[in-house]
Formats: C-alpha cells, structure tokens, sequence
C-alpha cells in the first residue's frame, strides 16, 4: 500500500497513528505530497487533491482519513480500533466525527489567517470555528474520564485533534479550564504511535 501524506496533516497523521497501532505500518510506503503545489499530481489519486489518499495493493484509492482508518483496521487481526457493532461502535464513531469537526474548523481558521489578505478576513468566521472548537473540547472535557485506557478510532482522533491544536493555536491552549482532557492527552501522546507521527516541518 501506498500513503499519500504530508508530515503536517493531522487527517494523514489518524492513519499513520492507526498504522502503527495495528501493526500495518511496515506494510506501507509513505509518499510525501504537497495538495497544495500547483504541479501536484494528486488530483490523479484523489480527485479532491487532498491527502490523506491511500493506494491499496489492488490498486485502489481510498479517501478520506476515516475510510482509510476503517479500511486499515479491517486488514489486521488484532483488536479491532473500530467496534463491529452496537453502542461501542457509535460512541467511537461520534467521538472521531467531534475530533475531525475540531480539525476542520481549526484548518478553515487556519487558512483563513494564513492564506487569506488580512484586509479580506472575515472575523465573524474566524469566530465561529472557534466557538466550535471550543464546545467540542469542552464536550471532550466531560466525557473523556470514562475513556478508560482504551486507544480506539475515537480516542486516536481526539488525541491527533488535540496535537494540531498545539501545533497550530498553542497560544490559545486547550488546556486551560480543561484539566481532565489536558491528563488524558499528557498520557496518550507518550504512546510510541503519537510520538513516532510527530508533525514535522
Ligand atoms: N476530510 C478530509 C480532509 C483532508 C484535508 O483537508 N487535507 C488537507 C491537508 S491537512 C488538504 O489536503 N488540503 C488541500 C485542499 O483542501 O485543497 C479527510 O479526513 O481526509
């Protein structure tokens, strides 16, 4: 299989973590892929010409992050990341779908304070992602010490959530009024998966 990522995006960096905890990393060639170069040829994998898009070995590609997470937690025969069915299985899903909601809204403010002419910015939007961020940590907040010790699809997209957000808003820190979620993350980011897929430059 074939990963097309880049060192910076947290949705590449769910399936690399996901790699790692099922074992299937050493199955996976890691192709390093500007979206944003104007003579990428991702387009030709994912027509979205975003990444994550993954190359399967029957010459398939699958997008995005969460179909490509559900597809490499089918593949290994260990505990699955993604419950088969009934509450757990919902839980799991609702809690990726917050984390992701989380990542979409700090890469629109994102690009919106790094791409956008400051005179063109629309504060208005800047705010309202991060209003959403933030009631979706503070849900994180209170649901997170019934987690247990698990590192399921859920808990690996809260914790990758959580990592851009100190990548890209440190100064905002999450952590504050959040201690509960602040432990969590303090012991999941020690875990070799989150520290072998640190984001680099
Ligand atoms: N929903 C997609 C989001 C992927 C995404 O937005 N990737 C960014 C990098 S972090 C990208 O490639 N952006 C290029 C673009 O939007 O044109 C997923 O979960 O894979």
């Amino acid at each position: 299989m074939k990963l097309r990522y880049s060192t910076t995006s947290p949705y590449a960096r769910k399936c690399w973590v996901v790699a790692i905890e099922t074992g299937l990393e050493d199955r996976i060639e890691f192709l390093v892929t500007n979206a944003w170069s104007p003579e990428t040829d991702l387009p030709k994998d994912n027509p979205l010409c975003k990444v994550p898009a993954l190359i399967t070995d029957g010459g398939e590609v699958l997008f995005d992050s969460p179909v490509i997470c559900e597809y490499l937690d089918s593949l290994h025969g260990g505990q699955a990341l993604l419950p088969a069915s009934g509450g757990a299985r919902w839980a799991q899903l609702r809690l990726a779908a917050l984390a992701d909601g989380i990542l979409d809204a700090a890469l629109v403010k994102r690009l919106e304070l790094t791409m956008r002419p400051e005179d063109k910015r629309w504060s208005n939007w800047i705010d309202r992602q991060s209003a959403a961020i933030n009631r979706a940590l503070d849900v994180m907040e209170e649901e997170c010490a019934a987690w247990g010790g698990d590192f399921l699809m859920g808990h690996i997209a809260a914790a990758v959530a959580l990592g851009y957000l100190d990548l890209r808003f440190a100064a905002e820190d999450w952590r504050k009024g959040r201690n509960r979620l602040a432990a969590w993350y303090a012991v999941v980011q020690q875990r070799p998966s989150m520290v072998k897929s640190f984001p680099s430059e």
